[in-house]
C-alpha cells in the first residue's frame, strides 16, 4: 500500500498518537504549558516520527485532517489535566504551511475552539518563517484574523527559514521559538552563541517572548538564561512524552 493510503487508515483507526514536551519558563524554572508533537504508531508499537509522514500528508492534502485531529486531540487532553488541577497556560500546535495557507483555516479553529470550549488564549499556534513568507497579503491577514481570536502566534524555527526581518514589524506576533540548531553548540561556538544574544536581545526589544529549543546542557540553559532568554525547551528538561507521562512528569518537577 502506498504511503498516502495508509496514513489516511492510520488516521480513521486512531493509530496516531500525540506526544507532549514541557516547556519551561527559565525565570522560575516553572512548565508553563506543552507542544504537542505527533507520531504515527505502528501495529508492533514503534513510532514513526513526524518527519517520516508529515511531508506526505502536506503533499497529499490530508495534512488538513491531520492537523485537526492533532489540535482537537490536544485541546482535550490539556483540558483534562487543567480540570486535574494542573496549572498550564500554553498548549502549543504546529501549523504546516499548507494549513496555513487553507482559506478556511480561522472559522476552522474558531469551530474547534467552541466545540470544546477551549480558552483562546492558552492556545499557541507555531509557524514557521517559510510559511508565511510568499503570501504577499494573505498571511497579514490571516494572522490578525487568528489573533483576533483571542490566541497566540510563534515563529517556529527562528532564524532557518528564507524570510527578512520585516515581517517582525507587521505581523502580530507573540513568540521566537529559536531554532535548536543555533543552540546546539552553546556555549562554545561564538558564531551561534553571537546571533543567539542576538536574538534574545531583539526579540526582548520588540515585546515577544524568546524560547530557545533544543536545550541538552546545563552549560546552554545558563547561557541562555544569562542573557534573558523567556523559556526553552529541550532533552534536559524532557524529550516529548505520551499522554499519560505528561502528569507524573510534571508532578516530579514541580
Ligand atoms: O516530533 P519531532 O519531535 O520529531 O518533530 C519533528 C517535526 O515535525 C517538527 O518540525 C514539528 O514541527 C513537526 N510536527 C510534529 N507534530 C506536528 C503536527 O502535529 N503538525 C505539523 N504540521 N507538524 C508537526
Ligand atoms: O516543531 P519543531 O520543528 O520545533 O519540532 C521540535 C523538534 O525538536 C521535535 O522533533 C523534537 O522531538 C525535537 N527536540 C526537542 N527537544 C530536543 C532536544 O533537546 N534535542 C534535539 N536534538 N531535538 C529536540
Ligand atoms: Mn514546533
Ligand atoms: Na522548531
Amino acid at each position: 500500500l502506498n504511503m498516502d493510503v495508509r496514513l489516511r487508515q492510520a488516521l480513521e483507526q486512531d493509530q496516531l498518537v500525540v506526544f507532549y514536551q514541557p516547556l519551561l519558563d527559565l525565570d522560575t524554572g516553572r512548565c508553563s504549558g506543552v507542544e504537542a508533537l505527533v507520531r504515527w504508531q505502528q501495529a508492533d508499537g514503534s513510532l514513526v516520527p513526524p518527519m517520516d509522514f508529515i511531508p506526505h500528508a502536506e503533499q497529499s492534502g490530508l495534512i488538513h485532517a491531520l492537523g485537526d485531529w492533532v489540535l482537537e486531540r490536544a485541546m482535550q487532553d490539556f483540558l483534562r489535566w487543567r480540570a486535574a488541577g494542573v496549572e498550564l497556560d500554553t498548549l502549543a500546535v504546529n501549523l504546516s504551511p499548507r494549513q496555513f495557507m487553507q482559506p478556511d483555516l480561522v472559522s476552522h479553529i474558531a469551530a474547534a475552539l467552541e466545540r470544546w470550549r477551549f480558552p483562546a488564549a492558552c492556545l499557541e499556534l507555531e509557524i514557521t518563517e517559510t510559511a508565511l513568507m510568499g503570501q504577499g497579503a494573505h498571511a497579514e491577514e490571516a494572522l490578525q484574523e487568528l489573533k483576533a481570536l483571542g490566541l497566540r502566534l510563534a515563529i517556529d524555527d527562528f532564524g532557518t527559514g528564507y524570510s527578512s526581518l520585516a515581517y517582525l514589524k507587521r505581523f502580530p506576533l507573540d513568540k521566537l521559538k529559536v531554532d535548536q540548531s543555533f543552540v546546539r553548540d552553546l556555549p562554545d561556538d561564538v558564531a551561534g552563541s553571537e546571533i543567539v544574544a542576538a536574538v534574545i536581545a531583539m526579540g526582548r526589544g520588540l515585546g515577544l517572548q524568546v524560547l530557545a529549543e533544543g536545550i541538552e546542557s546545563r552549560h546552554q540553559l545558563s547561557f541562555l538564561a544569562e542573557r534573558g532568554c523567556h523559556a526553552g525547551q529541550g532533552y534536559l528538561f524532557s524529550r516529548p512524552v505520551p499522554e499519560s507521562q505528561l502528569l507524573p512528569w510534571l508532578e516530579n518537577n514541580k
